[in-house]
């Protein structure tokens, strides 16, 4: 069920928002893992947080003082860092010394202690934390589904006038 902090957390995003995604947390107290599976289930995806503007949107959501997890890993290729959905790597907001894989860490969390916003790669297996929920809103099946009535439309008329 969702919580009325969720809902609000959705609303304020889309409000807000040049961004066609909103935002939720997972439950708290999770490995990465769990945190990605979590979010997978839910229909959405770790945050993949692609610019300044979407990094201050979620520190208006969900402040600056909680680390939370986020979609970035370098778990496949160590030292290369990619977001699981995919979408290229265009932004970064690394505490001062980070990435530094100390003992192999691949599961990067913001909110670091260093500051709000700031990111640290750490251990999935060791650190519990919430981690930031993605759902892109694509407006493509909406105009493909228009389209697709305008094209049934069409071929009714064509079917009533053979
Ligand atoms: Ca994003
Ligand atoms: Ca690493
Ligand atoms: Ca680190």
């Amino acid at each position: 069920m969702l919580q009325r902090s969720t809902v609000l957390a959705v609303l304020l995003a889309l409000a807000g928002s040049a961004h066609a995604s909103t935002y939720a947390l997972t439950s708290p107290g999770l490995f990465w893992d769990q945190a990605n599976a979590e979010a997978t289930s839910l229909g959405g995806h770790l945050v993949a947080i692609n610019d300044a503007a979407e990094e201050q949107l979620l520190l208006d959501l969900f402040g600056g003082t909680e680390p939370l997890w986020i979609g970035l890993t370098d778990r496949d290729v160590e030292g290369v860092f990619a977001w699981t959905n995919g979408d290229p790597l265009t932004y970064t907001s690394w505490a001062p010394g980070e990435p530094n894989n100390d003992g192999d860490e691949d599961y990067v969390n913001t909110n670091d202690f260093r500051g709000p916003g700031l990111w640290n790669d750490g251990h999935s297996n060791t650190r519990q934390f919430r981690g930031i929920i993605e759902y892109e809103l694509v407006p493509e099946p909406a105009s493909a589904t228009l389209l697709g009535v305008g094209a049934l439309a069409g071929l009714s008329r064509r079917k009533r006038r053979a």
